[in-house]
């Protein structure tokens, strides 16, 4: 199958295996045959931003392809959240893992369940550093927006700190290149 449209998420965890966690989501991802993981992050541990009585988390940025719908993609990743034991239970709140999409190709979607680009990204250091990682500077569907601009504008980069490398093979998942 043609997997031709291109995502970006980002993933976090704050309670239990948060590593083992994160690299479950993404092998997990990875084995529907119409996701393909394409580059992952280093892995950041981050002060927690919006409800800050809560433990640190870890995040990573990921790129993928698919040939799903934003919507059919995110159900998947609804999917991966039940498998790893999510609980919505307090919004915003400690949670084993948490998948959002940020970007799909240049689409701009606003419905009740699903904003794309995701309507906060820009105000998180916690999701614009992974993601500067593995994403072109001009990615984002406003052209006149620079990644790196907004960046360095921000003012909580210090809530985000290098945690591991991660080199390609660590994630479990394979590459085209
Ligand atoms: N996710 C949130 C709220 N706050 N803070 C950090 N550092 N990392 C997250 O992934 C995160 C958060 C809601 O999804
Ligand atoms: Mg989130
Ligand atoms: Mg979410």
């Amino acid at each position: 199958m043609e997997q031709f449209n291109t995502a970006y998420l980002s993933i976090g965890s704050n309670m239990g295996d948060r590593e083992g966690l994160l690299k479950k989501s993404i092998e997990l991802l990875n084995q529907y045959p119409d996701i393909f993981i394409e580059k992952v992050s280093s892995i950041y541990e981050t002060d927690p931003v919006g409800f800050t009585e809560q433990p640190l988390f870890l995040n990573v940025a990921i790129k993928l392809k698919t040939s799903l719908s934003p919507q059919a993609l995110l159900s998947k990743m609804h999917e991966v959240e039940d498998h790893l034991d999510r609980k919505r239970v307090q919004k915003w709140g400690p949670r084993t893992i948490d998948l959002d999409i940020l970007l799909y190709n240049s689409v701009s979607i606003q419905t009740e369940d699903l904003e794309i680009p995701h309507p906060r990204m820009l105000e998180r250091a916690f999701v614009l550093i992974p993601l500067s990682e593995i994403a072109p500077d001009n990615i984002y569907p406003d052209q006149t927006i620079s990644l790196h601009q907004v960046l360095c504008e921000q003012r909580d980069k210090e809530g985000v700190r290098i945690w591991k490398k991660t080199e390609w093979e660590d994630a479990s998942v394979h590459s085209e290149n």
